[in-house]
């Protein structure tokens, strides 16, 4: 979506698929038997899916945020970020419209290196995922923990572009491609669950690709 003029549309027929329970095969893959989850189409492209806006946010001006319920609230810089332990990580993208791409290499940060640096209180249960366009998306924290879990900066050796998420994406493989948020601006650990843009608009608050967690 590239204009804003589109994006109410695109909303409201979103959550009118997600009332009536669009695109569902009733076929789950549970053992995830199947790389391919139930109701997925494999593409070679890469679609672009987004609000209607695609913040630009030069490396000089980033900033991430880390706070909530954690004993050591940090916000990193462009050098800070930089500079923790680099990770590389392959993995498929399942896309809640169906679509799915498999092998994507990922450079980045391990949320595992968050989770060490912040330190999350016993009761932080929850992830909130924030974006640069007022976007959010929420995790629990041990699914936000998995070790294929990574804030990255680079997809196949290359910055990120600005449409897909670039300076820095969550990218959380397990899940449906939503809770991967872009334009990463800040990551808030909760006691509570707080469900994101779509999670209000009928989508599921997990998101299990093989059981298909489409909708809530
Ligand atoms: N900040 C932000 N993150 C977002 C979105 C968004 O609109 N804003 N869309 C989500 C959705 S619905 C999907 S499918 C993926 C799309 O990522 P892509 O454009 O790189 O394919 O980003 C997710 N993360
Ligand atoms: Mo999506």
């Amino acid at each position: 979506m590239s204009e804003g003029g589109g994006r109410d549309k695109l909303v409201a027929a979103k959550e009118a698929w997600a009332r009536a329970g669009r695109l569902l095969t009733g076929r789950p893959d549970p053992d995830r038997a199947m790389r391919l989850p139930p109701g997925q189409r494999l593409v070679e492209t890469w679609p672009v899916l987004d609000l209607g806006v695609q913040p630009h946010v030069p490396l000089a001006d980033w900033r991430l945020a880390i706070d909530g319920a954690v004993a050591n609230p940090v916000t990193l810089d462009w050098d800070g970020f930089q500079a923790l332990p680099q990770t590389e990580d392959v993995s498929d993208i399942h896309c809640v419209t169906q679509w799915s791409r498999y092998d994507n290499r990922w450079t980045g940060v391990a949320t595992s290196v968050i989770l060490d640096l912040v330190k999350p209180l016993a009761s932080a249960a929850h992830v909130i995922l924030h974006g640069y366009d007022g976007y959010t998306t929420n995790v629990r924290l041990d699914h936000f923990a998995e070790a294929d879990c990574l804030l990255a900066h680079a997809h196949d050796g290359r910055p990120i572009p600005r449409e897909h998420g670039g300076p820095v994406r969550v990218v959380i493989p397990r899940y449906y491609f939503w809770k991967s948020a872009k334009w990463l601006k800040r990551i808030e650990f909760s006691a509570v669950d707080k469900p994101g843009f779509w999670e209000v608009r009928g989508y599921h608050n997990v998101g299990d690709p093989w059981t298909e967690e489409r909708y809530g």
